[in-house]
């Protein structure tokens, strides 16, 4: 499967260069959020955040690196491999009219930002107000996205007409799911974006707060698993490529994908156990939607696990040595190898949050912190970085210029993950707020002395974390410099040995969508009906 891929070469080169930039400046912000939200942690004035300061930077942290990179990165990583598996080239238009969308409105919400005058969060809760900017370029960074998912469904469903009969390659099997699963996502986000945010922003229109809060997490959670999926996608891919093996259950691994298809979205109300004004009833529906989509994911820790004991035990290894037997050294498996453990630790205290009960304890607290950058930000800093390392040689003609600090990067990583998340999870329990700056309070009330300890060895672990992504930028553009080894190949073999394999009811698309629409609608219709059939309660909004 040769061929062209210049227009989509340049795509993804353009896409994941501006990632890892937005890597650099969204991880300054976190290192100077996690030092001033330490108690008592005595700073250089120039290093000292003030409260407005505190939630622009908060701001630029979440929506750089959580929403804008993971929608660059994956774009980006998308046009570099779909082609090269389907052998075939994405409709050049719509790339660059895709490209031009994204950067303009990622441009837009960005200039909000640093503007100090948007300083809303990246779950922008209304009735917060930011500038009409930040709603305008979050819409336009999100149509262009769409409009790269066309060029991607089309490509797709070309290669399906001429392939009667063929198994979807595992690679374009997840991808597909992540943009299936990035479309149900963001519908509720523009219909929150159209019906409240702008109106409210640009026309001071009142909003009822519970409503908008509903519509954002419709698109809230399964936001998250289009930042997972391509990872999902790379260890069903790359580890047994790298371990020379095939996958334990290559069915099972595609009914993993169907079933994040059909239980993302119907879940978001596990974010809002706590507001008042949702039935219970309702919430209990999607807790256990959650439990249904946590799902997925032990079949993969289960498939992945079964994966590496395989190849493990091919390279010599034993009933436990086969552990020792990964390729530890290369800096692309050691990554996805750390995703992977982490992600464990991350998705279990999920199912703690998704509990009803235990979510009142962890609800709002540093918990949900240490939960969540175990998850997405291992994910990007980490995830995304290793397929990184392996694109510098195969897309951007360069190599690893440090191979080394590239394998170190993962690693130190882990270390500061473990310090911070942890320090983070105990914090919570102890009930220390998330998302506030000073807690030991300007003269206020004496706080408990867990969360002083706490938080500080967090904002170790945080530095620790920062090391770890400073060097991540460093070696991608370094070796853009001065080039250096390939250290693995994400592109397919050339001549694979076996093709895949064929299940008419894992192929049928429409089947699948049909059941997710069909979930959605039977998880938000009541919900939304006892909203708006209660009556709603406007009111002005707030914020510069
Ligand atoms: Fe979550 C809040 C529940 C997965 C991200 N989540 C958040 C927020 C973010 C986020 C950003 O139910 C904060 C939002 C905010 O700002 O308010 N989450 C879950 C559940 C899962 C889950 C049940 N979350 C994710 C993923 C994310 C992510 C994936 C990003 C990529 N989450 C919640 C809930 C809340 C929440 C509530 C709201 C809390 C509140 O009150 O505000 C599940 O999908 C997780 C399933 C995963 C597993 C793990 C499987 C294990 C694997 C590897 C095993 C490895 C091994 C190696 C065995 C069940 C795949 C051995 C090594 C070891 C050491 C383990
Ligand atoms: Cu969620």
């Amino acid at each position: 499967m040769t061929g062209s891929y210049g227009v989509e070469d340049r795509f993804a080169r353009i896409t994941i260069t501006f990632s890892v930039l937005l890597l650099l400046l969204g991880g300054i912000f976190g290192l100077a959020q996690v030092i001033n939200r330490a108690p008592y942690f005595e700073l250089p004035s120039f290093l000292e955040v003030s409260p407005k300061t505190y939630y622009t930077f908060l701001t630029g942290h979440g929506v750089f690196l959580a929403v804008a990179i993971p929608i660059f990165w994956i774009t980006g990583f998308t046009a570099y491999l779909a082609p090269r598996v389907l052998g075939k080239n994405l409709r050049g238009g719509l790339l660059r009219l895709s490209l031009l969308m994204m950067f303009a409105g990622a441009i837009m919400a960005a200039a909000a930002i640093l503007s100090g005058r948007s300083a809303v969060l990246y779950t922008f809760y209304a009735p917060l107000k930011a500038h009409p900017l930040f709603y305008l370029g979050a819409a336009l960074l999100v149509l262009g996205s769409w409009v790269f998912a066309a060029a991607f469904f089309l490509q797709y469903l070309e290669w399906r007409r001429e392939n009667r009969g063929r198994g979807t390659p595992i690679a374009v099997y997840g991808l597909l799911t992540t943009f299936i699963v990035w479309i149900e996502a963001t519908v509720p986000l523009v219909i929150d974006v159209l019906k409240n945010l702008l109106p409210m922003s640009l026309f001071g229109a009142k909003v009822d707060a519970l409503e908008a809060r509903t519509w954002f997490w419709f698109f809230g959670h399964p936001l998250v698993y289009f930042w997972l999926l391509p990872i999902v996608t790379l260890w069903y891919y790359m580890i047994p490529k790298m371990l020379g093996v095939r996958i334990f259950s290559e069915k099972m691994a595609r009914v993993a994908f169907i079933m994040f298809i059909i239980a993302s979205t119907p879940v978001g109300l596990h974010h809002q156990l706590v507001d008042p004004g949702v039935s219970a009833v309702y919430k209990y529906l999607q807790v256990l939607l959650t439990l249904v989509v946590a799902s997925p994911s032990l079949l993969t820790a289960f498939n992945i696990l079964a994966t590496m004991e395989m190849g493990g035990k091919a390279r010599g290894g034993g009933a436990l040595s086969w552990i020792l037997k990964q390729p530890w050294g290369n800096p692309v498996y050691a990554g996805l190898a750390v995703t992977f453990i982490v992600f464990g630790i991350g998705g279990l205290t999920g199912i703690i949050n998704a509990g009803y009960q235990l979510n009142l304890l962890v609800h709002n607290t540093t918990w949900i912190v240490g939960h969540f950058h175990m998850t997405v930000a291992t994910i990007v800093a980490v995830g995304y970085i290793a397929a990184t390392y392996s694109l510098l040689a195969e897309l951007f003609g360069k190599g690893v210029k440090w191979p080394r600090l590239a394998l170190a990067q993962p690693y130190l990583w882990l270390v500061g993950i473990l310090i911070f998340s942890f320090s983070y999870y105990i914090a919570g329990m102890e009930g220390a707020p998330r998302r506030m700056l000073n807690i030991e309070g300007a003269g206020g009330p004496p706080i408990p002395s867990e969360w002083i300890y706490t938080l500080q060895l967090g904002a170790v672990g945080g530095i620790v974390m920062s090391a770890s992504g400073a060097l991540a930028v460093l070696v991608f553009f370094y070796s853009l410099l001065r080039g250096g080894i390939a250290v693995a190949r994400i592109a397919p073999n050339p001549h694979p040995e076996e093709g895949d394999p064929y299940h008419p009811l894992l192929e049928n698309w429409r089947l699948w969508i049909a059941v997710a629409i069909v979930l959605i609608l039977v998880a938000y219709i009541p919900t939304f009906y006892e909203l708006y059939s209660r009556g709603l309660a406007p009111v002005s909004p707030v914020g510069v």
